[in-house]
């Protein structure tokens, strides 16, 4: 089954200079970039992202990581993966969520770490399935900056222009 599944490379992987190494590993999958950019995390915007996380003791220490803190790099590169299969065959390859636990040929098993604070520094996240993949693209990404179409959309006028929107 074709589907699409969004990637974060974290502040850690842009810190030791793992974009090239990631996007080469994700290129073993032959599946197709379809949208990418560069973000600057805002407290919204992660707290957003790990809505699920909010009632964990470690949840502080994830918002200063995903937001760059904990790393000095307020960036993190957001994309979408798409074809056939794209949401297994990217966890595949991302590992088990515990650098610890995952596989060491995985991305999060060759390059992540935990921290003494007990955060796990795992370099990439990866879309677990197709609603949180669905909830994750519509967070980070506007129709117009995704060149396939792969949820519905809407157009609306603001001061005169139009504009598309998730429906
Ligand atoms: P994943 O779907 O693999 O991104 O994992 P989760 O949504 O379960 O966790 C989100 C993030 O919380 C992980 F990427 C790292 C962090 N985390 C910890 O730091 N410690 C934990 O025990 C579990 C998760």
């Amino acid at each position: 089954m074709v589907n699409q599944t969004f990637i974060l490379i974290k502040p850690d992987g842009l810190k030791k200079s793992l974009t090239g190494n990631i996007l080469t590993r994700l290129s073993e999958t032959k599946l197709e970039i379809v949208a990418s950019r560069i973000v600057k995390v805002s407290k919204e915007l992660a707290e957003a992202h790990y809505y699920h996380m909010k009632d964990k003791p470690f949840f502080n220490e994830l918002m200063r990581y995903i937001m760059g803190e904990l790393h000095d790099r307020r960036k993190v590169m957001a994309m979408i993966y798409w074809g056939d299969n794209a949401i297994q065959k990217v966890r595949d390859l991302c590992g088990a969520t515990n650098p610890e636990e995952a596989d060491s040929v995985s991305i999060r098993g060759a390059y992540g770490r935990i921290t003494t604070a007990g955060v796990y520094e795992n370099v990439i996240h990866t879309s677990a399935n197709s609603e949180d993949a669905q909830r994750e693209i519509k967070l980070w990404f506007e129709p117009n900056e995704v060149i396939v179409d792969i949820y519905p959309t809407k157009e609306v006028v603001e001061n005169n222009i139009k504009r598309r929107i998730w429906a």
